[in-house]
């Protein structure tokens, strides 16, 4: 078993059931939710002029690889109506791999860590609710020591 950790994002048209119909579909095709943080209202962090966002970030045990969970969560995007037109375009719901356990993946089509998440206060805000003691495995830094060098 592993502990993942994906942030969901929505901002578009009903974004609480869009993050609500993920979770449960995330139970049913990953495995379940062992934690999941508040859901946070959060101004849109690179394309600026797009609507506020909801992010939410959940722990979820799965026996998938990471690869797997990868096509499953990008099958789980289509089923809820994901349209891909521009980078960092409004989206009815967005799942990122944050974590895979402690691993360390460089694929063309998978990083993880996520290498952006150490920047993102949107992610950051979340994830440490749940788990501030968390080591980024490159890093080497925890998730609160992340979060608290943010707002310097
Ligand atoms: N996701 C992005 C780009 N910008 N901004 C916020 N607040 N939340 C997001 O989830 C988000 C974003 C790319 O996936
Ligand atoms: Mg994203
Ligand atoms: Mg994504």
């Amino acid at each position: 078993m592993i502990s993942v950790f994906l942030l969901l994002g929505s901002n578009m048209g009903q974004r609480a059931s869009f993050l609500n119909s993920a979770i449960a579909e995330i139970e049913k095709q990953v495995g379940p939710v062992l934690k999941a943080s508040t859901v946070h209202q959060t101004l849109a962090w690179g394309k600026t002029d797009e609507p506020d966002y909801l992010n939410q970030v959940l722990e979820v045990e799965t026996l998938l690889t990471a690869q797997a969970v990868l096509h499953t969560i990008l099958g789980i995007e289509k089923q809820l109506g994901r349209e891909r037109k521009e980078k960092w375009g409004s989206r009815t719901i967005d799942i990122d791999i944050l974590f895979y356990g402690n691993e360390v993946i460089s694929e063309p089509d998978l990083i993880v860590p996520h290498p952006q998440l150490q920047h993102r206060k949107f992610t950051l805000v979340p994830l440490n609710e749940i788990a501030p003691d968390l080591i980024h495995p490159v890093l080497n830094l925890s998730i609160a020591e992340l979060n608290k060098a943010l707002d310097i």
